[in-house]
């Protein structure tokens, strides 16, 4: 093993090992937690500590800093800690909303742009759609086709969930309308009346998305996006329809029967509001949905609710898109959420951002514009953010991190069940796959000083939704780190 992992890795691995000297009998799996410290330090008696406070006070001069909870040091950051500005060293768990795939400056991600030639990737952003380089091609083959979603032969790619979602919209009405014209030209009706936003040229279609859905804040993803008001109110939108998203009683497996009629009545409404929405000539063109609703308050639905939503899109002609934007990339036991599903076909789209560092979307030829500049912005990607992908893919596969998301998330999950049974007046609902879980609070007000009390004691998590507390921990995460996660949770519900 040892003289493999001499030989056969690249430079950054051998000053890893020399400097080090890290490298045991299971040399892939050790370093990316290696450098990092041992456990969370707490130091001020607030976090925000006085050095956050002082530099929020600045960036308020400029920027609005309502959503800033402290300020970072990404050079002292480590593995798993994010440290702040003011000295504190916090287990991350809620990991820049759920993106960062391999933890703080891991060894390998600092390396990348100590190459040259990655430098120069990095520096001259090209216009992607225009003037890609020579690399591109083969990158996107290599790197974004490797891990396309089953069935999926095409990639768009954007900048952030937000815009991958919007597009991906545009992407379904060309393709609906292409099946409705049939393969004729834009009539001049059509050419004239898109110019003033009116149909036939800008048809009256929608998608249909669910309540509590979070799918991004641009206009057309907030039209489907109901999580919090705050995130809507003032901006207009369109009238697409909206079904319920189910609501399970847990512990699932004591419900099944009762889990299962939320199941039909979602599913019946799906199909009642295409057949409402055809009749106010408004027709569903595509379906958004997330694998597990995750601002929404992490709610999940059955493989047989997704397999059943698929059916009733093929039955009217409506295009499935799954958001993979805060599921995809591994933390959820396999690298598309929607792979727990067993569908009977690949989805349609599947968007995707976050852990995966650039924006984008998966799809079959049939959504593939013909005409040039449907779909197109300036920088349509970033190969820099690419490079970093291709590293982030190899070490997942080499530190064997779906693994140890399966190992990490059974100690979590089971911890927090035990919890859930320690203090049954504080925490309820245990739920998620791999590492993505989450527990409901009693209340939202419970919830929210457990996050605040958390954070004190030197675990970064965040809520979603009304009462969950939500864990996003990076690939990297571990069982030890799982154990201090529940010791210094167990603490804090004692003292409530
Ligand atoms: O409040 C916000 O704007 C937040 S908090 C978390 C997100 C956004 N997540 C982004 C997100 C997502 O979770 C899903 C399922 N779909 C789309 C998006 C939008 O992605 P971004 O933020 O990259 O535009």
């Amino acid at each position: 093993m040892r003289s493999f992992c001499f030989n056969a890795l690249p430079k950054a691995h051998i000053y890893v090992r020399n400097k080090y000297g890290i490298f045991g009998t299971n040399c892939m799996k050790a370093y990316s937690t290696s450098l990092e410290p041992k456990e969370p330090l707490v130091r001020t008696q607030t976090i925000p500590g006085p050095k956050s406070a002082e530099l929020k006070a600045q960036l308020n001069a400029v920027q609005s800093t309502g959503t800033v909870q402290f300020f970072a040091d990404y050079e002292k950051s480590s593995g798993n800690y994010i440290c702040d500005v003011d000295g504190n060293v916090l287990l991350d768990v809620y990991t820049q909303i759920s993106s960062v795939p391999l933890g703080y400056n891991h060894p390998r991600l600092l390396n990348v742009f100590k190459d040259d030639k990655n430098l120069k990737t990095l520096i001259n952003r090209p216009a992607l759609g225009v003037f890609p380089g020579k690399e591109w091609p083969e990158k996107l083959t290599s790197i974004l086709m490797n891990i396309a979603p089953k069935g999926l032969n095409k990639i768009t790619t954007m900048m952030c969930g937000s815009c991958s979602n919007e597009n991906a919209f545009k992407s379904i009405f060309i393709w609906y309308q292409n099946k409705m014209r049939g393969n004729t030209e834009f009539t001049a009706d059509e050419m004239n009346s898109c110019m003033i936003n009116m149909p036939p040229g800008a048809p009256n279609l929608s998608i249909l998305s669910f309540k509590g859905a979070f799918h991004g804040r641009t206009l057309g993803a907030l039209a489907t996006t109901h999580s919090k008001y705050v995130h809507k109110i003032d901006v207009p939108s369109f009238d697409w329809p909206i079904a319920s998203f189910p609501q399970y009683k847990y512990p699932l497996e004591e419900n099944v029967a009762e889990n299962k009629k939320e199941d039909e009545k979602c599913l019946s409404e799906v199909q009642s509001l295409i057949e409402l929405y055809k009749k106010k000539d408004r027709p569903v063109a595509g379906v958004i949905i997330e694998p597990i609703q995750s601002e929404g308050g992490d709610n999940e639905a059955s493989p047989e609710f997704f397999r059943a939503l698929q059916n009733i899109c093929k039955k009217n002609g409506a295009a499935l898109l799954i958001d993979e934007v805060q599921t995809g990339g591994g933390s959820t036991g396999k690298f598309w959420c929607h792979e727990h599903f067993n569908l009977e076909h690949s989805p349609d789209v599947v968007t995707f951002s976050k852990k995966l560092q650039l924006g984008g979307y998966f799809h079959s030829d049939e959504f593939a514009s013909k005409l040039p500049y449907r779909v197109f912005n300036t920088w349509m990607g970033d190969p820099g953010k690419i490079i970093l992908l291709e590293e982030i893919l190899k070490v997942i596969k080499d530190e064997h991190l779906m693994a140890n998301v399966d190992a990490a998330g059974k100690v979590l999950k089971q911890g927090l069940l035990s919890l859930e049974n320690e203090f049954p007046n504080l925490l309820n609902s245990t739920r998620g796959r791999g590492t993505f879980l989450a527990v409901n609070c009693a209340n939202t007000k419970v919830r929210d000083s457990i996050v605040t009390s958390l954070r004190q004691n030197g675990v970064q998590t965040g809520g979603c939704g009304e009462i969950a507390i939500r864990f996003r921990p990076a690939l990297i995460f571990k069982e030890t780190h799982a154990n201090i996660v529940l010791d210094r949770f167990r603490n804090v519900l004692r003292q409530m």
